[in-house]
């Protein structure tokens, strides 16, 4: 059992009606512990409008500050200041990880993604990330993953540091035991709760059972 384990939410790529996106959100976070939202609003075709993210952010932010969730911003440290959101979550070719701790200070939550990379994951460390991503674990249709992982990355990172690991890339309560095992701080998840059939609270729920019993 890892209770430490914790559930982190990624947006669905397009937010056509925020309005219904804010009550799936409300909906998620009435159904157990989730620990963090990151707003990814991009698509294969480009990203959401600068006014699109602003938009969502100020829709979204106050839920996850009732429900004490770490709320961040994909790819750009300067929406994360405009928003007033935790931290930033930034990939390889977006803003380094060194760039975004300057411009959102110490107690900002910054996060890197790392693919299936240890030495990215270490280079991220060092830069000072709060967290590195690992992914993809599984097929996903949410984005063009461009590497696969394995769990036995986890293991070895969770052994060698302290810097916290995001796992990503198809998760579902069905398949996440592994990566919960392999010492996975967090399993980051978009279609498995967006999509879920019977809504997303009951996908929280049913991720924060299967954590509970890997
Ligand atoms: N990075 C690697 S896979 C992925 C991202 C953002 C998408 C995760 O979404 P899903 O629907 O949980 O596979
Ligand atoms: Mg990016």
């Amino acid at each position: 059992m890892r209770q430490d384990c914790r559930l982190y939410l990624i947006s669905p790529p397009r937010i056509d009606d925020l309005s219904s996106f804010r009550g799936a959100f409300a909906d998620a976070l009435s159904g157990g512990d989730v620990a963090c939202m990151q707003l990814r609003m991009k698509t294969s075709e480009g990203p959401a409008s600068d006014d699109d993210v602003l938009y969502a952010a100020e829709a979204l932010l106050p839920l996850a500050r009732e429900h004490d969730v770490e709320f961040l911003i994909n790819d750009r440290p300067d929406l994360a200041i405009k928003c007033g959101a935790d931290g930033v979550h930034v990939g390889q070719s977006d803003a380094s990880c060194k760039k975004a701790r300057t411009l959102l200070g110490d107690d900002a939550t910054i996060g890197v993604t790392c693919h299936n990379s240890r030495h990215l994951a270490l280079v991220a460390g060092e830069d000072g990330a709060d967290y590195v991503a690992f992914g993809a674990f599984f097929p996903t249709t949410t984005k063009e993953a461009p590497t696969k992982a394995d769990p036995a990355l986890i293991e070895w990172w969770s052994f060698a540091t302290t810097v916290q690991c995001v796992a990503i890339g198809g998760v579902t309560p069905q398949n996440c035991g592994p990566l919960v095992r392999a010492g996975a701080d967090f399993l980051a998840v978009s279609s498995a709760v967006w999509a879920c059939r019977d809504g997303p609270a009951s996908a929280v729920k049913a991720f924060e059972k299967a954590i509970k019993e890997a």
